[in-house]
């Protein structure tokens, strides 16, 4: 499979591996920067653009192994988000974290960029995945419903993105001070718009409903500020599991909460997506990076 990949994409900066568990996973290495995805999930593990510290915070307790979710970097959720409503023994955030996707293409672009393009099937539906590693990370889930299908159907997605941090307790998130929000720490009780930017300073996790918004990372400790970008999203989660939660995951080390925080570009609950035959909808997040002086007003 792996001499497979390098033959059949042959480009400079472009490099199939495989870890100790047999997980394949891609490597890009151009004059842009630098990224890794894992096949398992189309998981996006890592990106860091040149002249920038990693972007994308990865746990060192985090699995790579077949079946089980990686923790950090972009995992993708589909078909819901979360517990299932139905099936609390099913998988959280649904199964294409975790399944099997496959190569489909790997193209050079402008700018030192190349883009993976992967496909999946969650029946009935088909997913596409297109991701560009460049001065800007760049992912596009696409989820189409095949005209052949027997009915409508609902989804819900999300880029689940973790964001490395120096301090997650000295970081503002700006662009949703206007937005109400669902809080999962209180009851998931509808909670109106705080106007003003994001501090994190107890366990956070918050769905900003209807937000088509930007949102702003801004890390003046690590002297950057990350810029999310979305497209076909209509939901923005901001999490950060602090000290308890983090103790209860196997996966997450109990000292690694003040170094991430997700910003996660979604469509749930009521914005949750429907299909009819034929139909499809692309969820699209792009991140880029900038330096912050320390006098420059966002
Ligand atoms: O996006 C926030 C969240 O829904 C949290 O409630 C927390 O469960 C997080 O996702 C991680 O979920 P996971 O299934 O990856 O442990």
């Amino acid at each position: 499979m792996l001499n497979e990949l390098n033959q059949r994409f042959p480009i400079p900066g472009l490099t199939f591996g495989q870890n100790r568990n047999g997980l394949i996973f891609a490597t890009i290495h151009t004059p842009a920067g630098t990224g890794e995805l894992f096949l398992q999930g189309a998981h996006v593990t890592s990106w860091c653009p040149v002249g920038h510290e990693p972007v994308l915070w990865l746990s060192q307790m985090s699995n790579f192994e077949k079946g089980k979710p990686i923790r950090g970097g972009v995992p993708i959720c589909f078909p819901w988000f979360g517990p299932n409503a139905q099936d609390a023994t099913l998988p959280a955030h649904g199964f294409a974290r975790t399944q099997e996707w496959q190569f489909v293409d790997a193209q050079q672009k402008e700018g030192d960029t190349i883009e993976l393009q992967l496909e999946t099937t969650f029946d009935p539906f088909l997913l596409s995945f297109r991701v560009e590693f460049g001065a800007e990370l760049k992912m596009i889930l696409k989820t189409q419903l095949p005209q052949n299908a027997k009915s409508t159907q609902t989804f819900e997605d999300a880029l689940h993105t973790y964001f490395s941090v120096r301090d997650v307790r000295t970081i503002s998130i700006l662009g949703l001070e206007p937005t109400s929000f669902i809080d999962k720490v209180d009851r998931a009780q509808l909670k109106s718009a705080s106007n003003s930017p994001i501090s994190i300073n107890s366990e956070t996790d918050r769905v900003y409903l209807d937000t088509l918004t930007d949102c702003i990372l801004n890390d003046a400790q690590k002297k950057r500020a990350i810029r999310v970008s979305k497209l076909g999203s209509a939901s923005t989660v901001v999490w950060n599991p602090w000290i308890e939660k983090s103790k209860r995951m196997a996966d997450f080390g109990d000292d690694e909460w003040p170094g991430m925080v997700c910003i996660e570009t979604a469509n749930i609950g009521d914005s949750r997506i429907q299909l009819a035959p034929g139909e499809s909808h692309s969820t699209t997040a792009v991140i880029s990076v900038e330096a912050l002086s320390s006098n420059r007003n966002l």
